[in-house]
C-alpha cells in the first residue's frame, strides 16, 4: 500500500510524505528501523502521535504554506493528526473496530481545510486499496522508483520491463542488494496489478468475465 501511495505521488509530482502515527503505540527502534529503507531512498519520514504530541511540530513544517492531502487506511488517525496539527478543526473521528482492526470511515467526504499557520490540507476518508495507476505508457512505471532509475538505461533492451528479460540491470542490482527485493515485489504487484493479473482483489467479477473469456 505504500509503495503504491509512494509511485502513485512520483507519477503525479506530488512531493511524498510519509507519516507513521500512534507512535505510543510501538517502540520506536522497530518503527524505525522498519522505515529505514525509504529514508535510505530519501523519502522524508514523521512519526507522530496524538497521545505524546511527538512529531505534530514537525508535520505542521511540512503542511507549511503549501496545499497538501492527508491520505491512508481508515482508522490510521488522519482526523485526529490534523485536530491536533489545527486547534478548533474538530473534525469528527472514530474508534477503530477492536475486533478487526480496522476504521469505521469516520470521514466520508474531502474536505480543504485552512491551516492558520500558512497553507491547507485536505482531509480524505480512508480508503482500502488504491487503484490502478495513471501511469504513462511510454514513461512506464521503473521511474517511480528512485532506485531503479539509475539502472534502466543499463538494461540490455530499452523495453525491459525487469521481468524476464536477460541482460536486466535492475535484476543484477536486487542480486547485488542494491534494490531491496520487497520493493522490487512491489514493483511486480503493481506492475501485475495493472495487467490485470491481480485485478481480483478489487473486482472479481471482472477477473471472472475475463477468464472465461480467455478459456473460450
Ligand atoms: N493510540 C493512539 N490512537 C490514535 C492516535 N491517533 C489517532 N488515534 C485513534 O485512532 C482512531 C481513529 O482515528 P481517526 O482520526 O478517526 O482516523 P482516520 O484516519 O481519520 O479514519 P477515517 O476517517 O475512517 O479514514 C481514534 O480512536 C483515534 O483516537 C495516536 O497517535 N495514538
Ligand atoms: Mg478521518
Ligand atoms: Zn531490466
Amino acid at each position: 500500500m505504500l509503495d503504491r501511495f509512494l509511485v502513485t505521488a512520483e507519477a503525479s509530482d506530488v512531493e511524498p510524505v510519509i507519516c507513521i502515527n500512534k507512535l505510543d503505540l510501538a517502540k520506536f527502534e522497530n518503527v524505525q528501523r522498519e522505515l529505514s529503507l525509504y529514508e535510505e531512498l530519501g523519502y522524508k519520514v514523521v512519526y507522530t502521535s496524538i497521545v505524546t504530541g511527538v512529531g505534530v511540530e514537525e508535520l505542521r513544517e511540512v503542511m507549511q504554506d503549501r496545499i497538501s492531502a492527508i491520505v491512508g487506511s481508515s482508522g490510521v488517525g488522519k482526523s485526529s493528526l490534523l485536530n491536533v496539527v489545527q486547534p478548533g478543526l474538530r473534525l469528527r473521528t472514530g474508534e477503530v473496530d477492536t475486533r478487526i482492526h480496522k476504521g469505521r470511515h469516520t470521514t466520508t467526504e474531502v474536505m480543504l481545510l485552512p491551516l492558520e499557520f500558512g497553507g491547507f490540507v485536505a482531509d480524505t476518508p480512508g480508503i482500502r486499496t488504491l487503484g490502478l495507476l495513471e501511469i504513462d505508457e511510454e514513461q512506464g512505471l521503473d521511474i517511480h522508483f528512485p532506485e531503479m532509475r539509475s539502472y534502466i538505461p543499463e538494461c540490455k533492451f530499452a523495453a525491459c520491463t525487469h521481468q524476464h528479460e536477460p541482460a536486466c540491470a535492475v535484476k543484477r542490482a536486487i542480486e547485488t542488494g542494491n534494490i531491496s527485493p520487497d520493493r522490487y515485489e512491489s514493483y511486480l504487484r503493481i506492475s501485475g496489478f495493472k495487467e490485470g493479473r491481480y485485478e481480483r482483489n478489487t473486482d472479481k467479477r471482472k477477473t471472472d468475465r475475463n477468464t472465461r473469456r480467455r478459456k473460450r
